[in-house]
């Protein structure tokens, strides 16, 4: 066993597993069988040491180490193909078409017999191959093979295509429970691998098709030509009725990576430059392309393992980067007016690059393994050398561009450095003097500290007069603060609203200066209206720590805060809102009280809690009704798709003669109404060949078709709809007759459900509940005059007033509902992932309207809070 490549958390590990075999040589107790149910044993009792953790991450971890073993194949040169699929239950399917796990007797240490597969699936690292001569990913960062996949899952089948048969073999936490079997022949080659994760371990069970996704195209870049195939049975893509599913092949590998992390943005040569190379058994691969932004993006991997603290090769690269810019830009003559050499911040402002390597055995380091220790700067560096040298000679257009990018680089860094020594002379960068707009606190230790900023002057003003200011301070800016995706480093420094920040944070900025341990306060606190500016001026600021000081969002420094939208009063009493889905919950609860809805015609009854909570789902209903109803833009159809219960495929399903009779029943119900609504057509059930399901059709009075079929059905409104129908269906019954019990009957159910939602905040004391004036009862035929009718009880009796900006509160009001760290919710800014936000932060901030709008447009985000 090659214990050399083995990180120690698993070498520890593996330790444990060898102890055991030496106690059995030394023949005291127990069979090998035993054995190696201790050896998994051990990952069944710690899995966090083995996997990472037991959460989000290690859930999907199991997967990437499954499909390791799979790349492997590839890189061997076996298996072209890699199919992935997430069943109903969450279980995970990986086949692949490489040799298939070997399944020919193995002889144990102790001469006990079993099939190599078997060795693979229970013994830790038995999956590191039987050769170690070529390179391989299983195994890498936390790579403990799929032995500790198979301990960790209530079932494990495998299935293996191999040598003309196929064989299968189960098993359950990590235990056979049958042998391998032979069932029958096949001329197919592989390996299928059917998991399901133990549910006893894990604290999360549901995949992340995003999660899969992404790692699944990572691993199709690196390793091009590759096919890997994603699959989700739990999803049904609206357009093709069949399940969602990616496909990721890229037969460009890391140059169209390149172009990926590019997308939207402006290339200064149209091509990404590839270099490749293969030295002393290291397979090196390099691509980059620069873009007029100014920053830098280096991807590194070592074996397919994200190296995201770097490592030799990195360095050998950025080594040769620096040197050979410098060296071409001298034989062009470009140098004319420059003094000194282009540093390597120089030549890598605009770099977007990829540096993949792959090598027998990798050596990493760091507390997360994430840096490559192998010995091959000084091979990365020779072969980036020579191959860029070549390619900036034979390309003196994209030569010129580059260096003369680089160039402007340095003379803005030049000037930048003036800008920032005239600006350190005034005391403004190193905290010496504070802003004079700065309301700083008392308190002088970080961590008790917080820093407002907080959009415009005067909500600034209310804050400063509304908060404690022991701990809280208070910098208010000043309109729309610079965009730094746009802008470079001194204009940025030019900036005054920037420069405040900067000096009020004091932490500095920029390679060298920057300390976040200098960091004057622990909590940084974006404050910003409920509206469109607010959320533009927010996201500014999100790009400046994004951009520039990205460790304060990575230490979890940066906060946003949350005013609320509606204040309600009536007399001494307030309540704040946070939002409209809030707004209508307080209302109802408020319009309940007493208040008794009668419902069909037996007499049945809803008050107290029931009605609340029915209320509730009634509003959520009625929301998803309006997005169905968007399709088919009629309010009795849409009623009528829920009254008849279409929810399933098999309510669409029938053979060619036989239209399904739910479908039918809907038809005749649409004949009925066909003339009040002047339908131009309405269409028979019509079978369709290619998805196999009926639908019906009508042409509406503007002459649009509107279809109900399936992908209607399936898609996520329809089906949400149809979830909320199910839990309110019972009371849906008209007339709906609402009137006021007598004072007594049900004051005690709704004094009981007094308790506030979490969301809002409550002063003063709650109003007395006043006796409600007799009052006729009301008769609504319909939910949504039913659900009309008590919002407009709920908001009677109090003045409800909707915030258009934090300055139309009073200090108080502010203190009370924003910033009081005792009723106050903060959102904490995350950095999920890094590569992803890149792309998020160019496609919102850069250039590209177009990108801009497609990505809304297929994030469905708000468009409310985006200025577009
Ligand atoms: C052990 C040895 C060999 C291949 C594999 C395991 C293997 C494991 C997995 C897991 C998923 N797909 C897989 N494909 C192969 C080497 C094969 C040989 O020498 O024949």
């Amino acid at each position: 066993m090659p214990a050399k490549e083995l990180d120690t958390t698993v070498a520890s590990a593996v330790a444990e597993v060898e102890a055991s075999s030496s106690t059995t040589k030394n023949g005291s107790y127990t069979s090998d069988n035993i054995k190696v149910l201790e050896g998994l044993e051990a990952v069944r009792l710690r899995p966090a040491m083995y996997i990472g953790s037991t959460g989000e991450m290690g859930l999907h971890h199991l997967v990437y180490e499954v499909v390791d073993n799979s790349v492997d194949e590839a890189l061997a040169g076996y298996a072209t193909r890699i199919e992935v699929t997430i069943h109903d239950d969450n279980s995970i399917t990986v086949t692949d078409d490489g040799r298939g796990i070997p399944v020919d007797e193995k002889t144990l240490d102790n001469g006990e017999k079993m099939p190599a597969v078997q060795v693979v699936l229970t013994k830790l690292h038995a999956g590191g191959k039987f050769d170690s001569s070529t390179y391989k990913v299983s195994g890498g960062l936390h790579g403990v093979g799929v032995s500790c996949v198979n301990a960790l899952s209530e079932a494990f089948d495998v299935e293996i295509w191999r040598d003309g048969h196929t064989y299968e073999q189960d098993y359950s936490k990590g235990i056979p429970i049958s042998g391998l079997r032979q069932a029958g022949t096949t001329k197919r080659r592989g390996t299928k691998v059917h998991f399901l994760p133990d549910k006893s371990i894990f604290s999360v069970t549901e995949y992340n098709y995003d999660t899969l996704a992404q790692r699944l195209r990572e691993l199709a870049f690196l390793n091009k030509g590759l096919e890997i195939s994603l699959a989700d049975e739990r999803v049904i893509d609206q357009k093709t009725g069949e399940y969602k599913k990616t496909d990721f092949k890229y037969a460009g590998g890391i140059a169209e990576f390149i172009k990926h992390i590019n997308k939207g943005k402006q290339v200064l040569h149209e091509k990404p430059i590839v270099m490749e190379g293969f030295r002393d058994n290291v397979d090196m691969e390099i691509a980059l392309q620069y873009n007029d932004s100014y920053s830098d993006t280096v991807f590194c991997f070592a074996n397919n393992i994200n190296t995201a603290d770097g490592g030799t090769h990195l360095s050998g690269f950025k080594t040769a980067l620096t040197r050979t810019i410098n060296a071409a830009g001298q034989q062009l003559g470009l140098f004319k007016d420059v003094k000194e050499n282009l540093s390597g911040d120089d030549v890598r402002e605009g770099l977007v690059a990829v540096i993949s390597v792959k090598l027998p055995q990798p050596q990493f380091e760091g507390q997360t393994k994430g840096k490559l220790n192998s010995d091959i700067a000084g091979i990365v560096q020779a072969m980036v050398n020579e191959k860029l040298g070549m390619f900036l000679e034979q390309n003196p257009q994209v030569a010129k561009r580059v260096i003369n990018k680089a160039i402007e680089a340095a003379r803005a860094r030049e000037a930048a450095r003036k800008a920032r020594d005239l600006t350190r002379r005034k005391g403004a960068l190193d905290g010496g003097g504070l802003p004079g707009k700065l309301a700083d606190c008392s308190e002088r230790q970080p961590d008790r500290c917080e820093l407002y900023l907080v959009e415009g002057e005067s909500a600034g003003g209310t804050a400063k007069q509304g908060r404690d200011r022991r701990f809280q301070a208070i910098l208010p800016l000043k309109g729309k603060i610079l965009n730094v995706e746009k802008a470079r480093y001194d204009k940025m420094l030019g900036h005054e609203e920037i420069r405040a920040m900067i000096t009020a944070l004091g932490a500095g900025i920029g390679k060298d200066d920057f300390d976040p341990a200098k960091l004057r306060y622990g909590k940084i606190i974006l404050m910003t209206d409920a509206d469109v500016d607010g959320s533009h001026i927010r996201t500014l600021l999100l790009t400046f720590f994004f951009r520039h000081m990205n460790e304060l969002i990575k230490r979890g420094h940066v906060y946003i805060a949350q005013p609320p939208l509606y204040r309600i009063k009536k007399g001494k009493f307030e309540q704040y809102i946070k939002d409209d889905r809030e707004f209508v919950k307080v209302m109802v609860k408020r319009a309940a009280e007493g208040m008794v809805i009668g419902y069909g015609n037996e007499g049945k009854k809803l008050e107290g809690a029931a009605l609340t909570k029915f209320m509730g789902q009634l509003n959520e209903y009625i929301g998803f009704f309006d997005k169905v109803n968007k399709r088919l833009r009629n309010e009795e159809i849409t009623g009528l798709l829920t009254k008849h219960e279409l929810a399933r495929r098999s309510d669409f399903e029938g053979d060619a003669a036989t239209a399904p009779a739910k479908l039918v029943a809907l038809h005749d119900d649409l004949e009925k109404i066909h003339k009040k609504y002047q339908f131009k057509g309405l269409t028979q059930p019509a079978f369709d060949e290619e998805h196999q399901t009926w639908s019906l059709h009508f042409t509406d009075a503007q002459g649009a078709v509107r279809h109900i079929d399936w992908t209607l059905a399936s898609s996520p409104e329809y089906r949400q709809l149809m979830t909320k129908y199910a839990q309110i269906k019972e009371h849906l019954e008209p007339p709906f007759v609402i009137e006021y019990a007598t004072k007594g009957a049900t004051a005690a159910a709704a004094e009981a459900e007094e308790g506030e939602g979490e969301a809002t905040v409550e002063t003063k004391s709650a109003p007395k509940k006043s006796a409600r004036v007799a009052q006729d009862p009301v008769e609504k035929q319909t939910a949504q005059e039913l659900f009309e009718y008590v919002i407009e009880q709920g908001r009677r009796d109090y003045q409800v007033q909707r915030y258009k900006g934090l300055g139309e509160m009073t200090s108080t009001q502010l203190w009370d509902t924003t910033m009081d760290p005792d009723r106050r919710t903060l959102l904490s800014v995350k950095l999920e992932d890094i590569a992803e936000t890149e792309t998020i932060f160019t496609t919102l901030m850069g250039e590209d309207v177009e990108s801009r709008r497609k990505f809304i447009e297929e994030n469905a985000l708000d468009v409310k809070n985006l200025d577009i």
